[in-house]
C-alpha cells in the first residue's frame, strides 16, 4: 500500500511538472509576442507610418493585455479559457498595428 502511495505520489509530481511547463510555455509565448509586438510598433513609429497618436492608443492596447495577462496569471493557473482571450487579444493588437502601419496616417 505504501509503495502504491509513493507511485502515485510520483506520478502526480510528474503530471504537476508536465503542466507548469505547459504553463510557462504559454507565459513565453505571450512575453514573446508582446516584445514582437513592441519593436513592430517602435519600428513604425520610426519610418513615420505610426504617428503619435496611434503609438499611443497601440502602446494602450498593449498595457491592458499586460494588465489581462498578470490577472490571469495571478492564481498561478492558466485555463484554457484564459490562454484563448490572451490569444485573442494578441491578434488584434497584432492586426491593429498592421492596420496602422499601411492605413493613410503617416507622419509628416
Ligand atoms: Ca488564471
Ligand atoms: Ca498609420
Amino acid at each position: 500500500m505504501k509503495k502504491l502511495i509513493v507511485t502515485i505520489g510520483i506520478i502526480t509530481a510528474i503530471i504537476i511538472s508536465i503542466d507548469v511547463q505547459a504553463q510557462d510555455n504559454i507565459i513565453n509565448k505571450t512575453d514573446k509576442r508582446q516584445a514582437v509586438q513592441k519593436v513592430r510598433i517602435a519600428e513604425g513609429v520610426a519610418s513615420g507610418e505610426v504617428t503619435r497618436m496611434e503609438a499611443k492608443r497601440l502602446r494602450a492596447e498593449q498595457r491592458m493585455i499586460r494588465r489581462t495577462e498578470s490577472r490571469i496569471e495571478a492564481d498561478g493557473i492558466i485555463t484554457r479559457r484564459e490562454q484563448r482571450k490572451l490569444t485573442s487579444l494578441q491578434n488584434q493588437a497584432s492586426r491593429d498595428i498592421r492596420r496602422q502601419k499601411n492605413d493613410a496616417q503617416v507622419r509628416g
